[in-house]
């Protein structure tokens, strides 16, 4: 992969639209004292992180505003095809430092706050994480947005202004609570709230059909009941490119503020508890990352934010066409999962019902402007909607839903490719699903609907084509294609890690983090034992930040001599971090055993957050924390066996532990994993990998090389032919000694001595309920691999040797590559030369 060819070197244009900004440190100082004083009515003279914090930010923001109107003008200007991108959730953590880099001014805020005695880390850290996502879904869109300003595409991310973003989790006696995650009850420096764009989004009511005086038949969705979608922008910096894009996000406001009937009826409390239930659509992000229930407020969100994000497309379109003939050709909408394919149906009531396009030409204007990302296949994660529930909320929607239907199923009546049965096959490329209940399957219409259906990996596309949907690729060949996942360098790297990004400057001259692939020059240095020398140092240093983290958060000292060993992710049974706690608990034999021997020390960390009602992966969280507390309070352990809960994972706390880490543990049943972008940000930032051949681990080895990674355990074809050939657990368990021994000490309570059987659902899962995720079948291949492990790290020399060879071959796994390929592959967009 080279690097993108396009020009970065931005060329200058007439956008002076008077306000100059003074970037010295004197001027950044004036207008932080402006802000603190006159927009935030603070007394300047009693410094504190958090005005400061506020001060700082909305002068870093009036920056950003200016890049974005510049930004906007040349859109117009050079008459770009936009892209819109839709998701429910994005995770973009926190923006100080980012926005700081990308304008280039870190210095010049560090410095300015040393004058008024603060320290710019600590003012940084006041702010609150943004948590508008689940996890790596959300995260993507963030890296997505970051790379689209970095290479100047037209680009605009919609989705929600969740007033509750993921909640927030701590850790009592063991066990996962929840509390609501209030993320802007202290302000948000960042965003534009446009109260001047409300658009009304209707739900409920129902269909007229009726002929106009023209004859033509006519549907009306009428006595609807309106919320009003408000506008709120956040603005997204490129790197050091004075380009900046937008993050429009909606919220939901009652209509009843403005129609002052509501309240004149008298009923002036029922009037405001109906405000509160309009307005409970954006409240709160759904926890859920892959399982999903039919709730009307769930819903409602998506079309909530598809129709107001639709409303905003159209009209940026319609201020420079009449027609929509160049509609296609001027607008790209990719829909992240099938979150927000309801856009689709509502494209299609705008144009026959609204606009008054014949069926015929709207759907050719649909299918040639939505793109689909398919983010897994796990089958209880692929969304269906009841028809009832849609028939209710969306009446029109769901009318127009049966007809698409219908003309598909009609088409493929007219496909003479000799199918021995065609009948089941349309049963199964249905949209519509009979049974259990009657439902609308949401990735078949995002399929039919669009003109590009993509996996997030290699492996991951092969397998949608293949097993997930492989009639839909016998019937739509050319629509399916890859684009592998990426990360930001910017923020995983640059942010994350200045010790590293520091000392790669020093090897790789120009702007790396903007062309990834240039990384590989670092290889060469990996046999350079001087550069090993001071490779190693940057990570020491990053375990010892890490360690005082730890000791503020938990309390819990760590042992800067072992090695740090990362499991980091949403808990779910697929990703199998029980596998990583039986390895933990066969370590603990093993030393208990020889309490003499040599063992290479480690410190085994977990972190991540279960879906409130996931009863499995809450009790996995609970085994986690029991075998700590065993581990860790065994004076046997001393020095050489650690395990680390670390609550509340989230986009700032990954940006501490990636960095520190030397094991990347990325151990997901083969097949399962779509992608993964987590495995990427830790090779990034020189960590080793102990993986199985799934998701982006395969294109990762590819990069790396085998002789630098550790890959184990069976592969997604072997998996399948375990199950086929009658998968028995029991087996795994008899024939191996150490094996039994763990699922014992679970099953005797040695991990819960006052909670008798509290485990017995995991154990149970594992052993009578035939192990789902082939625990129990990988995990002599991943102890003996972790043992392969523990002998590279005893010698630091090859292990820094391979440490160094990851990083440099990462290249690959920028989010600009990942863009470059969708606007190529997919958009049909260039990149526009930069407004500086
Ligand atoms: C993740 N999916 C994949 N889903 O699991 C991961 N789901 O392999 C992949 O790397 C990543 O997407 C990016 O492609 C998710 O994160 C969700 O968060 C989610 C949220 C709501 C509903 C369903």
């Amino acid at each position: 992969q080279t690097a993108p060819s396009f020009d970065l070197s931005c060329k200058t244009f007439d956008a002076d639209i008077g306000l100059r900004e003074d970037n010295t440190v004197e001027g950044l100082k004036r207008d932080i004292i402006r802000h603190v004083v006159s927009t935030q009515g603070n007394d300047y003279a009693r410094p504190s992180d958090y005005n400061y914090y506020h001060g700082l930010a909305l002068a870093v923001r009036d920056r950003m505003i200016i890049q974005w109107i510049k930004t906007q003008r040349s859109y117009y200007k050079d008459k770009a095809k936009r892209v819109y991108y839709l998701s429910m959730e994005y995770l973009p953590g926190k923006s100080l430092m980012n926005s700081l880099h990308c304008l280039g001014l870190t210095e010049t805020a560090q410095q300015a706050l040393k004058d008024f005695g603060l320290d710019l880390e600590d003012v940084a850290e006041v702010e609150w994480d943004a948590g508008l996502g689940n996890g790596g879904l959300g995260r993507l869109a963030s890296c997505y947005l970051d790379s689209m300003a970095t290479q100047c595409i037209s680009g605009y991310g919609y989705g929600i202004r969740y007033d509750y973003g993921m909640f927030h989790q701590m850790i009592e006696n063991g066990a996962q609570v929840e509390s609501p995650d209030n993320w802007t009850k202290r302000g948000n420096p960042w965003e534009f709230d446009r109260a001047r764009y409300m658009k009304p989004v209707n739900f409920f009511g129902h269909v007229q059909t009726w002929v106009d005086d023209q004859g033509r038949l006519r549907h009306s969705w009428v006595d609807t009941q309106k919320v009003l979608a408000m506008a709120c922008d956040l603005l997204v910096p490129g790197f050091r490119n004075g380009q900046t894009i937008n993050m429009r996000l909606w919220a939901a406001k009652s209509t009843m503020d403005f129609n002052l009937e509501y309240f004149n009826t008298g009923n002036y409390i029922g009037a405001l508890e109906a405000k509160i239930r309009d307005e409970t659509i954006s409240k709160v992000l759904y926890p859920s990352d892959q399982k999903l229930t039919g709730k009307v407020l769930r819903l409602s969100q998506q079309y909530f934010f598809v129709a107001a994000s639709l409303e905003d497309i159209l009209r940026r379109y319609k201020k420079k066409h009449d027609t929509f003939d160049m509609f296609p050709e001027m607008v790209v909408i990719q829909l992240n999962d099938t979150h927000p394919t309801i856009a689709i149906p509502e494209l299609m009531r705008i144009l026959v019902d609204e606009e008054l396009l014949d069926w015929d030409t709207a759907w050719d204007i649909c299918t040639r402007v939505f793109a689909y990302t398919n983010h897994t296949i796990l089958p209880e994660a692929l969304e269906t909607w009841p028809c009832s529930l849609i028939q209710r909320v969306l009446p029109r929607h769901m009318e127009i839903i049966y007809e698409i239907n219908h003309r598909f199923m009609q088409w493929l009546d007219t496909l003479a490719d000799g199918h021995p049965d065609p009948d089941s096959r349309k049963s199964r490329l249905s949209i519509i699903q009979e049974h259990p209940e009657k439902s609308v399957r949401m990735a078949n219409l995002a399929i039919v609907g669009s003109f590009s259906v993509n996996g997030v990996a290699a492996m991951h596309t092969e397998i949608i084509k293949s097993v997930v949907f492989p009639e839909f690729h016998e019937v739509f060949p050319g629509r399916f294609r890859n684009i592998t996942n990426g990360v930001t360098p910017r923020r995983w790297l640059n942010q994350a890690n200045p010790g590293l990004t520091e000392l790669i400057s020093e090897k790789i001259p120009g702007n790396w983090l903007c062309y990834l692939d240039k990384l590989e020059q670092l290889s060469p240095h990996a046999d350079d034992p001087e550069f090993r020398v001071r490779w190693r140092k940057v990570k020491r240093a990053n375990k010892e930040l890490l360690a005082n983290y730890v000791r503020r958060k938990i309390g819990i000292e760590c042992n800067l001599d072992a090695m740090f060993d990362v499991q980091v992710k949403r808990i779910h049974e697929y990703k199998r971090q029980l596998l990583n706690v039986l390895h933990v608990i066969t370590l603990y034999n093993r030393i208990k055993a020889n309490p003499g021997g040599e063992f290479t020390p480690r410190a085994v960390f977990f972190g991540g957050k279960a879906a409130p009602s996931y009863f499995m992966a809450k009790l996995i969280i609970r085994l986690i924390n029991a075998v700590a507390d065993v581990v860790n309070n065994d004076a046997d352990m001393a020095g050489r066996l650690q395990v680390i809960f670390l609550p509340n994972y989230c986009v700032s706390q990954a940006e501490r532990i990636i960095p520190a880490t030397e094991l990347s543990e990325q151990i997901s049943t083969a097949g399962y994993e779509a992608s993964g972008t987590g495995n990427m940000k830790f090779a990034l930032n020189g960590a080793l990998t102990i993986g199985t051949l799934d998701g982006a681990n395969v294109e990762m080895l590819e990069e790396i090389g085998a002789e630098n990674m550790f890959i184990f355990g069976r592969t997604a074809d072997e998996i399948r032919d375990l199950r086929r050939s009658g998968y028995n657990p029991w087996h795994y368990c008899e024939r191996d000694p150490e094996l039994k021994k763990v699922l014992s000490m679970i099953s005797r309570n040695v991990f819960s001595p006052r909670d008798p059987d509290l485990f017995a659902p995991i154990t149970d899962s594992l052993l009578h309920n035939g192990d789902y995720y082939c625990v129990l079948a990988d995990y002599r291949a991943y102890v003996d691999c972790q043992e392969q492990v523990d002998l590279v790290y005893r010698d630091q020399e090859e292990w820094t040797r391979r440490s160094i060879l990851n990083t440099a071959r990462m290249g690959k796994f920028s989010s600009d590559r990942s863009v470059a390929e969708y606007a190529r592959d997919i958009w049909g967009v260039e990149p526009l030369a930069c407004p500086i």
